[in-house]
This record gives C-alpha cells, structure tokens and sequence, in this order.
C-alpha cells in the first residue's frame, strides 16, 4: 500500500448542508476546515504530495473526492454517483485527475460512489447499496478487467458504503464490522473487529507506513497498535456527523 500523490477537496460553506443519515446535528464549517487541515496534515507526514482542490459551492458533499472516482497506479476512472445532489461531482474532479493521468476512463451506466470501491491486491469489491447498483458495478467491472484487475460484487444489508464496514490496511488485515464480521468472503484474511461502539473506526487508511484513524476510538487504536500498526488519529467530528468516513476525504495513488 505505497502511495505517493493524494487529491483532496477543501470543504465548502454548504458542507452543513451534506447529505446525512447520522442523528449527530450540522457540521460547524470552521470547524470542519480545521478538521480538514489535520487531516492533510496526516498525509503529508506520512510521505505523499497533497494536492489541494478549491471548494465547490453547488455541491455540500464535494470534499468526500473518494466518491466520484477511483484511481489506480494504471488509470483513473470517473464513476456516477448514486446520490442525486453528488451527480456532476465526477466532472469536477476530472481537470485534477487530468493532471496526473494521460487518458481517463469513465463509467457511462448505472450509479456506482467510491465508497464502495475496495481494493485489496488486483482484486476489487464493490458494494451494492443504495449509492451502487449491478448496472454500475458491472460497468466499472469491466473497465478494471481491462487493466488486468478482477472483481467481485459484495451486497450490503445495513451499511451506507462497503468501506463504511470493511477496509484492507494492508499486511493481510482487515477491519471488519457490523455485517461483514461473519462475511465469508473475508474468511481468509486475518481480521480486526470493530467493536459495535466504534463502528466509525472500520473506516481507516494505511498510507504507506501508517494507519491514519479517527481519533476518539480507544479499543480500536489499541487492537491497531497491538498487531504493530502505527496510528496516526486526526479529528472527524464534523465530517462524521454527514456520514463522512475517513478514507472519503481523499483519491490515493
Ligand atoms: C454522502 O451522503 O454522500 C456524504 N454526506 C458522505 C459521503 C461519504 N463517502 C464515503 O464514505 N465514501
């Protein structure tokens, strides 16, 4: 899992207006900006250039870049997201991916968001839920077998995203909560499970040799840093309470 270049987005004034299932109030935006500058922080310090996009006021959700596409060391490709409010997201992310890839790919039917999208090795899983139908995923399928990929599709029964519940960190380990702690299809990785109280936590990135994790989730950090991982925790409150995990927030190639 080396990474060299992350793209983010700079919350906009209308991140309070996200779109949210979580019970936990508005977003304050300063504090959010905040939050935000922690957050690049983090992987600056764990070696990657950060490249920083202005904030877009049409769309309250535009600072989670990870739903509009997903990025591989051999393509970009531009998804469709399921959420309404978040359809045209993935052509403003398009100049920024442009910079760092001579030809783009793009699905062209179906909905399929980001947070769906896990890759472990050449393999991806992609979530379908309320954001990612078959038509989608299919659609993205195909473009990843293209570049020697494979995939498989994973049908979520209670979680908003895949990556809300299931995250590869590397080593062979995954975190695994909710619905996907007894999933079979994970059976032969060694697994971290989440306990219910921080199912926020499943969500957490490994940038080369760190775990970037939220902060505020004690039993998780200590299961991380048990198995050897090295954690580095930011702030998330804001982003948390629009349903916002930690990996949304940036593209990592
Ligand atoms: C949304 O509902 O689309 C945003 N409020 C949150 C998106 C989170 N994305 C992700 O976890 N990949």
């Amino acid at each position: 899992m080396n990474f060299q270049h992350v793209i983010t987005r700079i919350p906009c004034k209308k991140v309070t207006e996200g779109q949210t299932t979580a019970n936990l109030g508005k977003p304050d935006y300063k504090k959010a900006l905040i939050q935000h500058e922690c957050y690049r922080k983090a992987l600056s310090e764990c070696g990657v250039t950060v490249t920083v996009l202005e904030p877009l006021e049409d769309y309250p959700d535009s600072c989670f870049v990870e739903d509009p596409a997903i990025v591989t060391e051999k393509t970009a490709i531009i998804l469709y997201p399921g959420a309404a409010t978040r359809q045209g997201e993935e052509k403003e992310i398009l100049p920024a991916l442009q910079s760092f890839y001579p030809t783009i790919e793009a699905v062209t039917t179906g909905t399929i968001e980001g947070g769906d999208v896990m890759r472990i090795g050449n393999h991806f899983y992609i979530g379908l839920s309320k954001r990612t139908n078959q038509t989608g995923a299919d659609c993205l399928g195909k473009i990843l077998e293209k570049y020697g990929y494979t995939y498989s599709t994973v049908p979520l029964k209670k979680m908003f995203h895949l990556k809300s519940g299931v995250n590869y960190i590397g080593d062979n380990t995954l975190l695994v909560a909710g619905e996907f702690i007894t999933d079979s299809r994970f059976q032969d990785y060694d697994k971290i499970i989440i306990s219910e109280s921080e199912m926020y936590a499943a969500n957490c990135i490994r940038i080369n040799e760190h775990v970037i994790m939220p902060e505020n989730f004690p039993i998780t950090k200590k299961q991380l840093q048990q198995k050897g991982f090295s954690v580095k925790e930011v702030p998330m409150s804001e982003f948390m309470k629009i349903d916002g995990g930690l990996s949304c927030l940036s593209l990592r190639f």
